[in-house]
């Protein structure tokens, strides 16, 4: 094959230097390239963002988003810098492509129930990746469910849900999960308040009967679980406590959480009073909880709390007398708040306000030591004085929202109202940006549009990476083929890597399966799936190995005590084992699947029509299902996965006989 070789100059004529791109072993030379980019319309920066994010079959994505999705009530884990979809986990909603509430994850499922009540989605809007010594370390992933107070826990081995815990105290939250620097703590606290357990009572005792809280779950990482009977909450006032953050380094031991309707606004639109829009938004500030978790982890340990609806809870009173809470105001409409990487200052936007305001943990040590209260709050919980506690305001733009940090002092928050990424500098303590402390926007990178969150590689923990962010859009509006009037969110991705005002938008991906809200982005090589289960037989639930799980030579279907059948099935390439299987009408049926498979990616599924059971078994996976065999009938059961060239022809024969 000829190497046809382009000048220099002509290089630099199409602007694709920087590209690196040369004659390949196909043939394909720039004079292609540019042939293409005509064609297509497409500029310089496109094809060099098309370089800089276009990843061959085969090669892997450097980090990993782990979106919240939100009333999907899963989780999508996407690769950066390519935007490729990865999965999606299962947690609060049945999933069929993974076999998530369909013989399988009903247990997982039914932890949730709320008020005994069924609610089978979610709304998820915090996942929170563990940590240690406040750096992601890819074990665990925990996310909250807004909707109904629920907190899930998923193992980073298998990327599959392990428990769903409903919280007993309110009916709603927001500020979860957030995860202290070493995980012992995955807090949860409530937004939309009500009475404790959602009791009723009306509107008109909101101040009294009211409340809010904030849970500290306690992880237990070696069992892999929430301890229920290690977890307490903290009462809160009946404010709507919104995103929180967790100290870190210097303010380690801290729980930074935002408030809004301090007003305590019932609203009621339809009776002439103001709205919720209207009622919550009148105060010129509202509160930051700065709340002493390590502290509360001793108060609860001393027995110093209340038993409500049989959680231990802190009282406000026990608070004040301990010294738990501090309030501080905060400006209007507050919704972010975020710890820097070293901990020592935490940045809170108000939505309604164009500045971020950053706080000093040091000086709100020193006024909380100081007693540097301007006064107290109608709950009587003290508010340190704002003067003595802010470091600065920086005005970055309309609709502050979230902020997120770079490893080289910049902090980027996102702007609701503008559609805009800001990049700001974080006074200076980094060291070589700015020596001197110095609050100064830099950059702001037009979005499309109406950004909610923001995440940068490993941009909440004590190292951030830099290098990529992406931007959490909540409208596309003209980005994407009109998909009828329902348009999905549009994640765009920005290349943070050069210092400056370079900051450009390279990669544009729709979601079109649900609202995000957070996400992090972890480096893909911290973490470490299993690619089969590690033994044949393997309970993901326990992840351990079933002792009842079915194994090759021993097949069989055995009818135990009067109305009981209990089958063990093998599955592998390509056939399950038995193929035939007959019971009687109302007989209960324990069906116990594995599949024994070693090969990466030998995934079985398995389906029985009318029977709602539809399961995915991964190498190694073993399930276990019952029902009752109620409707009489001949059901072919098969695997839902092509597996082999012989996939058709896995399956068999369910044949329930009529009861006379
Ligand atoms: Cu959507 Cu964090 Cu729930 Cu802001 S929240 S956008
Ligand atoms: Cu197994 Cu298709």
């Amino acid at each position: 094959m000829t190497r046809k070789r382009l000048s220099t100059r002509a290089l630099f004529a199409a602007g694709l230097c920087t590209l690196g791109l040369a004659t390949s072993a196909w043939g394909q030379s720039m004079s292609d390239v540019q042939k293409v980019a005509k064609e297509r319309g497409l500029s310089t920066a496109d094809l060099l963002a098309a370089a800089q994010t276009f990843t061959p079959s085969g090669k892997i994505d450097d980090y990993l988003i782990f979106s919240s999705g939100g009333h999907s009530g899963q989780v999508f884990v996407i690769g950066v810098p390519s935007m490729r979809l990865l999965r999606t986990i299962a947690v609060f909603t049945p999933e069929p492509w993974q076999g998530w509430g369909y013989g399988v994850g009903e247990d997982v499922l039914a932890e949730g129930l709320v008020k005994g009540k069924e609610n089978l989605w979610g709304d998820t809007h915090h996942p929170a990746l563990s940590e240690t010594k406040g750096d992601y370390d890819g074990e665990w992933l925990f996310i909250n469910d807004k909707a109904n107070a629920r907190i899930a826990v998923i193992d980073l081995r298998d990327f599959e849900t392990k428990q769903i815990v409903k919280n007993p105290l309110f009916i709603n939250d927001h500020g979860g999960t957030f995860v202290t620097p070493d995980t012992e703590y995955i807090f949860e606290s409530s937004q939309y308040n009500v009475p404790w357990g959602a009791a009723y009572a009306p509107t008109s005792d909101y101040e009294d009967e009211y409340r809010g809280a904030v849970t500290m779950w306690k992880f237990d990482r070696k069992a892999g679980r929430i301890d229920k009977s290690k977890s307490f909450a903290i009462e809160l006032p009946p404010y709507w406590q919104d995103v929180a953050d967790c100290g870190k380094l210097e303010s380690d031991g801290y729980l930074f959480l935002n408030s809004i309707n301090t007003e305590l606004a019932t609203g009621g639109i339809e009776d002439k009073k103001p709205p919720f829009e209207a009622g919550v938004s009148m105060n010129a500030t509202d509160y930051l909880h700065i709340i002493n978790w390590k502290k509360a982890e001793k108060v609860y340990q001393a027995g110093k709390y209340d038993m409500i609806e049989g959680f231990p809870v802190i009282s406000m009173q026990t608070s004040i007398d301990e010294g738990l809470i501090y309030l501080t105001p905060e400006p209007r409409s507050p919704h972010g708040a975020d710890v820097t990487p070293k901990g020592e200052f935490i940045v809170v936007s108000g939505k309604l306000d164009p500045h971020t305001t950053i706080y000093s943990i040091d000086k709100i040590k020193k006024a909380i030591a100081n007693k540097t209260f301007s006064g107290s709050d109608a709950y009587g919980l003290p508010v340190l004085d704002f003067d003595a506690v802010m470091e600065a305001q920086v005005e970055v733009g309309l609709g502050p929202l979230h902020t997120q940090f770079g490893p080289d002092g910049y902090a980027y928050t996102s702007l609701f109202l503008d559609s805009a990424v800001a990049r700001w500098t974080l006074g200076g303590v980094y060291g070589p940006l700015n020596p001197e402390p110095d609050w100064t926007l830099v950059k702001k990178t037009p979005v499309q549009y109406n950004i909610g969150h923001l995440g940068a590689a490993e941009g909440d923990t004590v190292s951030p990476d830099g290098k990529y962010l992406v931007a959490f859009n909540k409208w596309a509006v003209d980005r994407f083929f009109q998909t009828g009037p329902l348009l999905p969110q549009n994640f765009q991705l920005l290349d943070i890597s050069q210092q400056g005002t370079h900051m450009p938008v390279i990669y544009d991906m729709p979601i079109g399966m649900g609202e995000p809200h957070y996400a992090q982005i972890i480096k893909a090589d911290k973490l470490n799936p299993w690619a089969v289960y590690p033994e044949i037989g393997w309970d993901p639930q326990t992840q351990s190995v079933d002792p009842w799980a079915p194994r090759p030579k021993m097949e069989r279907v055995e009818r135990k005590e009067e109305g009981t059948v209990e089958i063990f099935m093998t599955a592998v390439r390509s056939h399950f084992n038995p193929e035939h299987i007959t019971v009687k009408q109302g007989d209960k049926v324990i069906w116990h699947i594995t599949n024994i498979e070693r090969a990466v990616d030998a995934t079985h599924g398995f389906a029985v029509p009318v029977y709602d059971i539809n399961l995915s078994l991964e190498p190694g996976e073993t399930a276990t299902f019952e029902f009752v065999a109620d409707t009489p009938g001949t059901f072919p059961y098969y695997c839902t996965e092509f597996c082999s060239a012989l996939h058709l022809e896995m399956m068999g024969y369910f044949m329930v006989e009529p009861a006379d």
